[in-house]
């Protein structure tokens, strides 16, 4: 089986008009008091961007927590402490958990969240936000971090409150919960998920799952990309989930939050926390928080894609495969295990392109127009699947290859004589491929 992940070059979309705002101190609190940029921080730091300057460069950091120091600084963040157990999760055996600022600390250079249980069905976890402190609208936020182990049934979360999304109004433009992600599956998979209106009766939320390849194994960086128009979610620098539904888009300034909580993945055994011992079960490490906002969109224009539905968008569209019927919207999670039970989703899926064939090739095309004398760069994002375990009996991926070409419009030139990116190993991770197209004349 070959796998096609989504393009990280899909950046078809504008900026929104509007520059991204940020208010330190809070909104209607004189601002630039309280200076929100880690005097740790790399001078000049840009999102992360490991496959080429798809965000630009054109970047202002408003405020930045490298968690570098001997203690959580207060001037940023407030420590959550649950006076009532937050939502308990009695499939897994969690009737109580909560928020305690003893378990929040920071210890080589990063902010360690512990998770502990402290009774037979009771946990304690940790959290902060930057409510009252620091707010932004638009901009990029980027965080790098090591979750705590899904397997002890706690979930890690990046995320953002506005103060009134709890206006009933039918929309979230006037503030919305958004989970980045949240870590609550033992696979390689994590929930972004917005809700608004409240959380009562007039609750609406709107959510995607997608693919997280080593989330469960080392630090991981997410991003959000936020403008009027859109939400984009990256991981590791791949472009993973766009929103563009305005009623899920704030146009209001949020706070940070930065927790972990009890889980609530459905794969997660039933009574499952029943078999731990009391004590420490696994911690959260946050290595950096950061946020820009950007300052004009003439970065980006460069990168206008010619390549329709580069990200695979939820779909198929814009493109050929031979033989027909070989593709697929991946619906299952990565990194199978041979034995291990998985769960199909029914109700999301990701904007990854799978292409299905056992015993033969697979071609996905696409007719692009170019400019003679121009050069453009080509690439995409892949992996060659069950790398790690057989599948089906005698499956073996082995020899597989996955590789990008460009021919000329009538097909029967090669533009490249070579293929321009050839992964031949199998592998467990997303693996990115680029390279200048020679030129055509
Ligand atoms: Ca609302
Ligand atoms: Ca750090």
């Amino acid at each position: 089986m070959l796998f096609l992940s989504g393009c990280s070059y899909p950046e078809i979309n504008p900026f929104g008009d509007e520059k991204g705002e940020y208010v330190d101190k809070g909104e209607g609190i004189e601002s630039g008091l309280s200076p929100m940029i880690d005097p740790t921080t790399e001078p000049g730091v840009m999102p992360y961007q490991p496959f080429g300057n798809v965000l630009g460069n054109d970047w202002e950091l408003v405020f930045s927590d490298e968690f570098n120091g001997e203690e959580v600084d207060l001037k940023k963040w407030n420590i959550d402490e649950s006076t009532k157990t937050r939502g308990p999760r009695p499939r897994l055996g969690i009737n109580s958990w909560f928020w305690k600022p003893e378990n929040v600390y920071q210890k080589d250079c990063d902010l360690v969240l512990e998770v502990h249980k402290t009774g037979a069905d009771v946990m304690t976890n940790g959290s902060i936000n930057s409510s009252n402190k620091f707010m932004t609208k638009f901009g990029y936020l980027e965080c790098r971090v090591k979750i705590g182990d899904a397997s002890k049934l706690t979930h890690t979360a990046f995320w953002l409150q506005g103060p009134n999304m709890g206006n009933v109004n039918g929309t979230g433009a006037d503030g919305a919960e958004i989970d980045i992600f949240e870590s609550c599956h033992t696979h390689e998979q994590v929930q972004v998920n917005i809700h608004y209106d409240g959380y009562a009766d007039a609750h609406r939320s709107q959510g995607w799952r997608y693919s997280t390849p080593g989330i469960h194994r080392d630090y991981q960086v997410w991003g959000l990309l936020w403008t009027d128009k859109y939400l984009k979610i990256y991981y590791n620098g791949i472009l993973k989930h766009t929103f563009t539904d305005p009623k899920v888009i704030p146009l209001t300034h949020e706070f940070l939050w930065l927790s972990n909580g009890a889980s609530f993945g459905e794969e997660l055994p039933d009574n499952g926390f029943k078999a731990f011992e009391l004590g420490k079960l696994t911690e959260t490490r946050f290595d950096y928080v950061r946020v820009w906002r950007y300052n004009s969109i003439a970065p980006l224009q460069p990168w206008s894609n010619l390549v329709k539905n580069g990200g695979f968008d939820n779909n198929t569209s814009n493109w050929t495969c031979s033989p027909a019927d070989k593709t697929a919207i991946d619906t299952s999670p990565n990194g199978a295990e041979e034995g291990k039970v998985y769960y199909r989703e029914l109700t999301m899926s990701g904007n990854t392109m799978q292409l299905t064939t056992p015993d033969s090739e697979v071609e996905l095309s696409q007719d692009v127009n170019v400019t003679p004398g121009k050069k453009y760069s080509f690439s995409f994002v892949g992996r060659i699947r069950d790398a790690i375990g057989k599948s089906e009996p005698g499956q073996n991926t082995t020899g597989k290859k996955l590789k990008g070409q460009i021919f000329s419009i009538d097909g029967s030139e090669a533009v490249s004589s070579e293929p321009i990116c050839t992964v031949e190993t199998q592998s467990s991770e997303d693996i990115f491929m680029s390279s200048l197209i020679p030129q055509h004349n």
